[in-house]
């Protein structure tokens, strides 16, 4: 079916989770639904705090402005607007905007019944958004644990705490979280070109069958995972390297607050070298 065509049959009333009919519309190619418009406040919200915070600080340069969280000293507490209460301010207008945009996804896939995958795949990024910016800091009895926001200082913060540990890359977590990292471009690298060796072929031949693709595999590595197994696998790389991410960062601190490569001491001491 044509893909307008598809759409003027599928938009149609109903799947949403809360609001009933009330906000169940399109603009132009967009659902709006109840989450649009929170998705629309909080955002409209919090971007309009940064540009404030921006006004208060010393610089219009986009790489250098920074919302910066407040002073550990602070602990858990509200802090004055502009000493991290700013931060706290757009903080909850991104946990907002991010849940909005993930229960509107979830209408979206309602309607058009089919799985829930997207939005629970996007529930883990936050998840480890979540973890950086309020579990972490909430074990470690400060705010002032969080990163910034800004583009720069961002990176400064995730700097100086891979330091604050020494050398970053003796966290075990972190170790695994990068490896399916790289597993993932390594799979979406296979996929992607394998597919198209197959479903686009040069001019006047055929294109090519998923046993062609099987077989391939079959033939170089003995073995093929199938056409859905791949995407199952792309999807269960993925969110592992996003939750060995978040477990990398927060025993961070609440559970190890030496350096990483001190914790390897463990092999050292292990009786059998005795
Ligand atoms: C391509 C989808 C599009 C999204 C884009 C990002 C904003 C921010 C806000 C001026 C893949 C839009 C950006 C809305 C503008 C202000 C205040 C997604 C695509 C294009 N980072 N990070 C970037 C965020 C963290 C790290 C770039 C966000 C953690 C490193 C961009 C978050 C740690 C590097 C950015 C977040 C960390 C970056 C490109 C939230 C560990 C880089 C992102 C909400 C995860 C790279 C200058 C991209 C860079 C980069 C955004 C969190 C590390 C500005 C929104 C604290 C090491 N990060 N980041 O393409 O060039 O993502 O930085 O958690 O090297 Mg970051
Ligand atoms: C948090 C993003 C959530 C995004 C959301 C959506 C918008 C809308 C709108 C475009 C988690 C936001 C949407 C704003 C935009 C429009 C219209 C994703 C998040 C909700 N590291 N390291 C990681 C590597 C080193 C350190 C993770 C590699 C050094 C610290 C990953 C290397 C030291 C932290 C990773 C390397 C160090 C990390 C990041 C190499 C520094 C973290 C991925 C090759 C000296 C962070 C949970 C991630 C983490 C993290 C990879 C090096 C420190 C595994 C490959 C040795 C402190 N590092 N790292 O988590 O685990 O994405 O965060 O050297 O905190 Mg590391
Ligand atoms: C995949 C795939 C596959 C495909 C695919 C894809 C994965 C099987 C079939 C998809 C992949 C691609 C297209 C490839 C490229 C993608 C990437 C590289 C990923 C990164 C993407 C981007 C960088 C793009 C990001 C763009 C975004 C997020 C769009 C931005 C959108 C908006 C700003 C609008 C959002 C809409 C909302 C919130 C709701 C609707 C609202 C409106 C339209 C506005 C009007 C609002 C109202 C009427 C409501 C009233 C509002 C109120 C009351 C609030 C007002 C408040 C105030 C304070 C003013 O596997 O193969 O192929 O394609």
């Amino acid at each position: 079916m044509a893909l307008l065509s598809f759409e003027r049959k599928y938009r149609v009333r109903g799947g949403t989770l809360i609001g009933g009919d009330l906000f169940d519309f399109w603009v132009g190619p967009f659902y709006v639904g109840f989450f649009g418009v929170t998705t629309l406040i909080f955002s409209v919200l919090g971007t309009a705090l940064i540009i404030y915070g921006a006004g208060l600080g010393d610089t219009w340069n986009p790489w250098r402005i920074s919302i910066d969280p407040p002073d550990v000293s602070l602990g858990l507490a509200l802090a004055p607007l502009r000493a991290g209460g700013l931060w706290q301010a757009v903080t909850v207008c991104a946990l907002g905007a991010f849940s909005s945009w993930g229960l509107r996804e979830v209408e979206i896939a309602r309607k058009l019944g089919i799985g829930i995958h997207v939005p629970v795949a996007f529930g883990f990024a936050i998840l480890a958004y979540f973890t950086l910016e309020v579990v972490r800091p909430v074990l470690m009895g400060a705010w002032g644990y969080a990163f910034p926001y800004g583009i720069f200082s961002h990176l400064e913060w995730v700097s100086s705490t891979g330091y604050r540990y020494l050398n970053f890359h003796y966290n075990p977590a972190h170790m695994i979280a990068v490896s399916f990292f790289f597993t993932t471009t390594f799979a979406l690298a296979l996929h992607g070109s394998l597919i198209l060796s197959a479903a686009n072929p040069g001019k006047g031949e055929t294109m090519k069958t998923p046993e062609h693709e099987d077989t391939f595999f079959r033939d170089i590595i003995g073995y093929s995972v199938g056409t859905l197994g791949i995407h199952r696998l792309g999807l269960f790389l993925a969110l592992t390297a996003v939750v060995f991410s978040a477990i990398c960062i927060v025993i961070s601190g609440p559970v190890w607050s030496q350096g990483w490569p001190e914790w390897w001491n463990w092999w050292r001491n292990l009786p059998i070298w005795a």
